[in-house]
């Protein structure tokens, strides 16, 4: 796949997919989607890949949206189209069988923060911004921005965000749960890493698991959820992860994981 506006770099188990538009503030276009959408399929057909991290181009920009100038003219069938791609590539991000780590290394508007709240860790540096200013240009956040919003933030607050179009700083996104945690720019890489890396060291099928069962767990009711997480715990005691975890605590010494 030839790859004009994204980055992919793989190593150590870690994938780090860099939007790389910075001219247009990284904007997401029909190209960059249908790159982003190959590409994470490629990722999850890599079982070496543990970990991927998300991020933007440039010191001034994760994502500043959909590209405004590739909308204005679309008509309502091509606005269809690109409205659907958007939320394929969200969707392929959110069930990416790994964690997903958002890296938000400056604005993260409309498609922006939509991008990143389809992932499933954001950390932000300090310069970093966050919104949903699309009922500035007369349209609603269009990437799942009034569904992912409001069950991240909560309603109240996402109901604030959405329909006055404010633009918050990465201390408030941390203080009302949008992101984990504010880094200076210069570390936000640096401390990724170090988290993906560690996330990277531990049980490969658990990790998975984990994923689904928080994802598809917060769609059920509590007992159904319950019921749910048990056949997943169940689930592990037939992988040699298991054993070799279980076993290596007991011995004393560092498990090497296999994802079997
Ligand atoms: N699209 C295209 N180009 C953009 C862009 C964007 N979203 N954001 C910035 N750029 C471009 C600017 O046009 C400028 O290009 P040149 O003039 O240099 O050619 C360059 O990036 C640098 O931007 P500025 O000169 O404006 O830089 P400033 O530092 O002055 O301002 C800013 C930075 C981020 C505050 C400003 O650029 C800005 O307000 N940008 C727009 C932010 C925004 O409104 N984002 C939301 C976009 S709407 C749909 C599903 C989803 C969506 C739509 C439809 N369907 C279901 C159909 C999603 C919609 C959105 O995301």
């Amino acid at each position: 796949m030839e790859l004009n506006n994204l980055l992919v770099v793989k190593e150590e188990a870690i994938a780090t997919v860099t939007i790389n538009r910075p001219k247009a503030l990284n904007a997401l276009n029909l190209d960059t989607l249908l790159e982003m959408r190959d590409c994470f399929k490629d990722l999850a057909a890599d079982r070496s890949i543990r970990v991927v991290i998300i991020t933007g181009s440039g010191e001034k920009a994760f994502v500043a949206g959909a590209d405004i100038s590739f909308m204005q003219g679309l008509d309502p069938s091509a606005g269809k189209a690109f409205g659907k791609l958007g939320h394929e590539v969200l969707r392929t991000i959110e069930n990416f069988p790994q964690p997903v780590i958002a890296a938000i290394n400056g604005f993260a508007l409309g498609g922006g923060c939509e991008l990143a709240l389809s992932c499933d860790i954001r950390m932000a540096s300090s310069n970093a911004k966050f919104g949903q200013p699309e009922v500035n240009l007369g349209i609603i956040p269009g990437f799942g921005g009034t569904q992912r919003l409001p069950r991240i933030v909560g309603k109240g607050i996402a109901n604030e965000l959405i329909f006055s179009g404010n633009i918050i700083d990465a201390e408030e996104a941390c203080r009302i749960g949008l992101v984990n945690r504010v880094f200076a720019p210069e570390n936000l890489m640096i401390e990724c890493r170090a988290l993906a890396l560690k996330i990277a060291t531990r049980g490969p099928g658990a990790v998975r698991l984990c994923k689904e069962a928080v994802n598809n767990g917060m769609e059920m009711d509590l007992n159904r959820a319950c019921v749910y997480e048990a056949d997943l715990f169940a689930q592990c005691f037939s992988s040699a992860d298991q054993k070799e975890g279980m076993s290596a605590f007991l011995e004393k010494r560092a498990p090497s994981f296999q994802d079997k």
